[in-house]
Protein backbone atom coordinates (compact mmCIF):
# COMPACT_ATOMS: atom_id res chain seq x y z
CA UNK A 1 0.00 0.00 0.00
CA UNK A 2 1.45 3.20 -0.80
CA UNK A 3 2.17 5.77 1.90
CA UNK A 4 2.68 9.30 2.91
CA UNK A 5 4.54 10.26 5.31
CA UNK A 6 3.84 13.51 6.96
CA UNK A 7 4.29 15.23 10.18
CA UNK A 8 1.70 17.20 12.62
CA UNK A 9 2.53 21.41 12.74
CA UNK A 10 5.17 22.73 15.14
CA UNK A 11 3.00 25.45 17.17
CA UNK A 12 6.35 27.28 16.31
CA UNK A 13 5.59 27.50 12.27
CA UNK A 14 5.38 31.45 12.85
CA UNK A 15 8.82 30.88 13.51
CA UNK A 16 9.59 29.35 9.91
CA UNK A 17 12.78 29.91 7.90
CA UNK A 18 11.77 32.70 5.27
CA UNK A 19 13.78 33.42 2.48
CA UNK A 20 11.73 34.98 -0.62
CA UNK A 21 8.91 36.03 1.42
CA UNK A 22 8.67 38.98 4.14
CA UNK A 23 7.11 37.57 7.29
CA UNK A 24 3.13 37.49 7.72
CA UNK A 25 1.20 36.10 10.49
CA UNK A 26 0.37 32.34 10.50
CA UNK A 27 -3.25 31.11 11.77
CA UNK A 28 -2.00 28.44 13.87
CA UNK A 29 -5.15 26.24 13.89
CA UNK A 30 -6.02 27.27 10.36
CA UNK A 31 -2.70 25.40 8.98
CA UNK A 32 -3.59 22.88 11.19
CA UNK A 33 -6.92 22.19 9.31
CA UNK A 34 -5.61 23.29 6.24
CA UNK A 35 -2.65 20.41 6.34
CA UNK A 36 -5.40 17.66 8.15
CA UNK A 37 -7.32 18.30 5.16
CA UNK A 38 -4.44 17.58 2.63
CA UNK A 39 -4.14 14.34 4.79
CA UNK A 40 -7.40 13.56 3.69
CA UNK A 41 -6.82 14.25 0.39
CA UNK A 42 -3.92 11.79 0.04
CA UNK A 43 -5.90 9.41 1.84
CA UNK A 44 -8.83 9.93 -0.36
CA UNK A 45 -6.51 9.09 -3.33
CA UNK A 46 -5.60 5.87 -1.74
CA UNK A 47 -2.03 6.65 0.08
CA UNK A 48 -1.99 5.42 4.05
CA UNK A 49 -1.27 8.14 6.12
CA UNK A 50 1.59 7.86 8.47
CA UNK A 51 2.87 10.60 10.77
CA UNK A 52 6.19 11.06 12.34
CA UNK A 53 6.88 12.66 15.32
CA UNK A 54 5.86 15.89 16.49
CA UNK A 55 8.73 18.08 16.34
CA UNK A 56 7.50 20.82 18.70
CA UNK A 57 10.57 22.83 18.84
CA UNK A 58 11.32 22.25 14.77
CA UNK A 59 9.68 25.48 13.01
CA UNK A 60 9.57 23.58 9.73
CA UNK A 61 9.30 20.18 10.55
CA UNK A 62 5.80 20.00 8.41
CA UNK A 63 8.10 20.33 5.50
CA UNK A 64 9.06 16.82 5.53
CA UNK A 65 10.09 16.62 1.85
CA UNK A 66 13.40 18.23 2.15
CA UNK A 67 14.42 15.41 4.61
CA UNK A 68 15.05 12.39 2.28
CA UNK A 69 14.59 11.68 -1.26
CA UNK A 70 12.75 8.16 -1.81
CA UNK A 71 13.01 6.12 -4.57
CA UNK A 72 12.09 3.06 -5.66
CA UNK A 73 15.28 0.91 -4.17
CA UNK A 74 16.97 3.47 -1.71
CA UNK A 75 15.74 6.56 0.28
CA UNK A 76 18.65 9.06 0.90
CA UNK A 77 17.96 11.35 3.79
CA UNK A 78 19.32 14.80 3.18
CA UNK A 79 21.52 17.15 5.24
CA UNK A 80 18.76 20.28 4.65
CA UNK A 81 20.69 23.58 3.91
CA UNK A 82 19.14 25.45 6.49
CA UNK A 83 21.21 24.65 9.88
CA UNK A 84 17.68 24.97 12.26
CA UNK A 85 16.45 22.32 10.08
CA UNK A 86 19.23 19.42 10.26
CA UNK A 87 17.80 17.58 13.03
CA UNK A 88 14.40 16.77 11.07
CA UNK A 89 16.09 13.87 9.50
CA UNK A 90 16.64 11.42 12.67
CA UNK A 91 13.28 10.78 12.91
CA UNK A 92 12.59 10.66 9.19
CA UNK A 93 15.08 8.03 9.06
CA UNK A 94 13.68 5.85 11.58
CA UNK A 95 10.90 5.57 9.50
CA UNK A 96 11.99 5.21 6.11
CA UNK A 97 14.36 2.27 7.12
CA UNK A 98 11.37 -0.08 7.59
CA UNK A 99 10.72 0.78 4.16
CA UNK A 100 13.93 1.25 2.12
CA UNK A 101 17.74 0.46 2.51
CA UNK A 102 19.09 4.27 3.48
CA UNK A 103 22.11 6.06 2.37
CA UNK A 104 22.63 9.71 3.93
CA UNK A 105 23.82 12.90 2.71
CA UNK A 106 27.03 14.33 4.84
CA UNK A 107 29.09 17.11 5.72
CA UNK A 108 30.27 19.83 3.62
CA UNK A 109 27.16 18.19 1.30
CA UNK A 110 23.86 19.89 2.07
CA UNK A 111 20.64 18.72 -0.14
CA UNK A 112 16.87 19.62 0.56
CA UNK A 113 14.54 17.02 -1.08
CA UNK A 114 12.70 19.99 -2.31
CA UNK A 115 15.29 20.65 -4.54
CA UNK A 116 15.20 16.87 -6.28
CA UNK A 117 12.46 16.77 -9.39
CA UNK A 118 12.46 12.62 -10.31
CA UNK A 119 11.55 12.65 -14.20
CA UNK A 120 12.15 8.50 -14.79
CA UNK A 121 16.01 7.87 -13.93
CA UNK A 122 16.79 11.71 -14.42
CA UNK A 123 17.05 13.46 -11.45
CA UNK A 124 17.09 16.83 -11.52
CA UNK A 125 18.73 19.12 -8.37
CA UNK A 126 18.41 22.53 -7.92
CA UNK A 127 21.17 24.43 -6.94
CA UNK A 128 20.10 26.92 -4.42
CA UNK A 129 20.63 28.61 -1.36
CA UNK A 130 20.08 25.16 0.54
CA UNK A 131 21.84 22.74 -1.75
CA UNK A 132 25.08 22.99 -3.00
CA UNK A 133 27.35 21.00 -5.87
CA UNK A 134 28.66 18.53 -3.13
CA UNK A 135 25.42 17.34 -2.47
CA UNK A 136 24.58 17.03 -5.48
CA UNK A 137 27.27 15.15 -6.50
CA UNK A 138 26.62 12.64 -2.99
CA UNK A 139 23.70 12.15 -4.41
CA UNK A 140 24.89 11.26 -8.00
CA UNK A 141 27.71 8.68 -6.28
CA UNK A 142 24.90 6.78 -4.00
CA UNK A 143 22.71 6.46 -7.11
CA UNK A 144 24.63 5.72 -9.89
CA UNK A 145 25.03 2.27 -8.65
CA UNK A 146 20.36 1.97 -9.39
CA UNK A 147 21.55 3.64 -13.06
CA UNK A 148 20.03 7.40 -11.92
CA UNK A 149 21.68 10.22 -13.96
CA UNK A 150 22.23 13.62 -11.83
CA UNK A 151 22.01 16.99 -13.56
CA UNK A 152 22.55 20.46 -11.58
CA UNK A 153 20.02 23.03 -12.06
CA UNK A 154 21.36 26.60 -11.28
CA UNK A 155 18.35 28.91 -9.33
CA UNK A 156 18.30 31.96 -7.66
CA UNK A 157 14.95 33.47 -7.96
CA UNK A 158 13.16 30.90 -5.75
CA UNK A 159 13.21 28.66 -2.91
CA UNK A 160 13.48 25.41 -4.28
CA UNK A 161 13.46 23.47 -7.79
CA UNK A 162 10.36 22.28 -7.10
CA UNK A 163 8.95 25.91 -6.29
CA UNK A 164 9.85 26.04 -9.91
CA UNK A 165 8.83 22.71 -11.70
CA UNK A 166 7.24 19.85 -11.21
CA UNK A 167 6.40 16.62 -12.63
CA UNK A 168 2.32 16.83 -13.61
CA UNK A 169 2.18 13.09 -15.39
CA UNK A 170 5.23 10.93 -16.95
CA UNK A 171 6.22 13.20 -18.93
CA UNK A 172 5.18 16.16 -18.57
CA UNK A 173 5.94 19.26 -16.53
CA UNK A 174 4.32 22.03 -15.03
CA UNK A 175 7.12 25.18 -14.57
CA UNK A 176 7.46 28.55 -14.17
CA UNK A 177 10.19 30.01 -16.96
CA UNK A 178 11.18 33.07 -14.96
CA UNK A 179 12.34 31.26 -12.45
CA UNK A 180 14.09 27.96 -13.84
CA UNK A 181 15.55 27.56 -17.36
CA UNK A 182 13.00 25.45 -19.27
CA UNK A 183 15.84 24.38 -21.55
CA UNK A 184 17.09 21.77 -19.20
CA UNK A 185 14.09 20.18 -19.62
CA UNK A 186 13.23 20.50 -23.56
CA UNK A 187 13.00 17.04 -24.01
CA UNK A 188 9.94 16.73 -22.20
CA UNK A 189 6.20 18.05 -22.77
CA UNK A 190 6.11 21.73 -20.64
CA UNK A 191 3.05 23.23 -19.40
CA UNK A 192 3.49 27.04 -18.51
CA UNK A 193 2.36 28.15 -15.08
CA UNK A 194 -0.41 31.67 -15.45
CA UNK A 195 2.00 34.80 -15.30
CA UNK A 196 0.03 36.34 -12.52
CA UNK A 197 0.42 33.17 -10.81
CA UNK A 198 4.38 32.79 -10.21
CA UNK A 199 3.91 29.90 -7.02
CA UNK A 200 1.36 27.66 -9.15
CA UNK A 201 4.51 25.44 -10.34
CA UNK A 202 4.44 23.25 -6.93
CA UNK A 203 2.08 20.07 -7.72
CA UNK A 204 2.09 16.94 -6.06
CA UNK A 205 1.18 14.02 -8.49
CA UNK A 206 -0.69 10.73 -7.04
CA UNK A 207 -1.15 8.70 -9.52
CA UNK A 208 -3.10 10.41 -12.18
CA UNK A 209 -4.40 12.77 -9.68
CA UNK A 210 -2.51 16.74 -9.27
CA UNK A 211 -2.95 17.52 -5.70
CA UNK A 212 -3.38 21.46 -6.52
CA UNK A 213 -3.44 24.66 -4.40
CA UNK A 214 -6.82 26.37 -4.47
CA UNK A 215 -4.72 29.72 -4.64
CA UNK A 216 -4.33 29.41 -8.49
CA UNK A 217 -7.26 29.03 -10.49
CA UNK A 218 -5.84 30.38 -13.79
CA UNK A 219 -3.47 27.62 -13.77
CA UNK A 220 -5.64 25.08 -12.95
CA UNK A 221 -7.36 25.93 -15.69
CA UNK A 222 -4.39 25.30 -18.03
CA UNK A 223 -4.35 21.98 -15.41
CA UNK A 224 -7.32 20.89 -16.50
CA UNK A 225 -7.78 21.92 -20.31
CA UNK A 226 -4.61 19.86 -20.37
CA UNK A 227 -6.83 16.79 -19.42
CA UNK A 228 -5.24 16.59 -16.15
CA UNK A 229 -7.33 15.95 -13.52
CA UNK A 230 -6.75 18.09 -10.46
CA UNK A 231 -7.76 17.73 -6.15
CA UNK A 232 -8.42 21.41 -5.01
CA UNK A 233 -6.45 22.03 -1.42
CA UNK A 234 -6.26 25.12 0.28
CA UNK A 235 -2.78 25.83 1.57
CA UNK A 236 -2.98 29.34 2.02
CA UNK A 237 -1.19 29.43 5.68
CA UNK A 238 1.98 27.11 5.18
CA UNK A 239 1.99 29.07 1.79
CA UNK A 240 3.07 32.10 3.93
CA UNK A 241 5.87 29.73 5.47
CA UNK A 242 7.00 29.55 1.76
CA UNK A 243 5.32 25.85 2.15
CA UNK A 244 3.78 24.15 -1.16
CA UNK A 245 1.94 20.52 -1.74
CA UNK A 246 4.85 18.63 -2.33
CA UNK A 247 6.46 20.00 0.59
CA UNK A 248 4.26 18.72 2.86
CA UNK A 249 4.75 14.78 2.51
CA UNK A 250 7.01 12.24 1.85
CA UNK A 251 5.35 8.99 -1.04
CA UNK A 252 6.50 6.06 -0.66
CA UNK A 253 5.69 3.88 -3.22
C1 LIG B 1 11.96 26.55 4.70
O1 LIG B 1 12.35 27.67 4.35
O2 LIG B 1 12.73 25.60 4.81
C2 LIG B 1 10.49 26.37 5.00
N1 LIG B 1 9.97 27.56 5.57
C3 LIG B 1 9.72 26.03 3.74
C4 LIG B 1 10.15 24.73 3.13
C5 LIG B 1 9.35 24.38 1.94
N2 LIG B 1 9.76 23.12 1.43
C6 LIG B 1 9.75 22.81 0.15
O3 LIG B 1 9.50 23.65 -0.71
N3 LIG B 1 10.12 21.58 -0.18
Amino acid sequence: MPTAITRPLSPKIVDCELTHLERTPIHFEAAQQQHFEYEQALASLGLTVEHLPELPEFPDGVFVEDTAVVLPEVAVVTRPGAVSRREETVTVAAALAQYRPLVSIEAPGTLDGGDVLCVGRTLYVGLSRRTNQAGRGQLETALARFGYRVRGVPLSKCLHLKSAVTLIAPDRLLLNPRWVDASHFSYLRLLEVDPGEPFAANALLVGETLVYPNAHPRTRERLENAGLSVLGVDQSELAKAEGGVTCCSLIVG
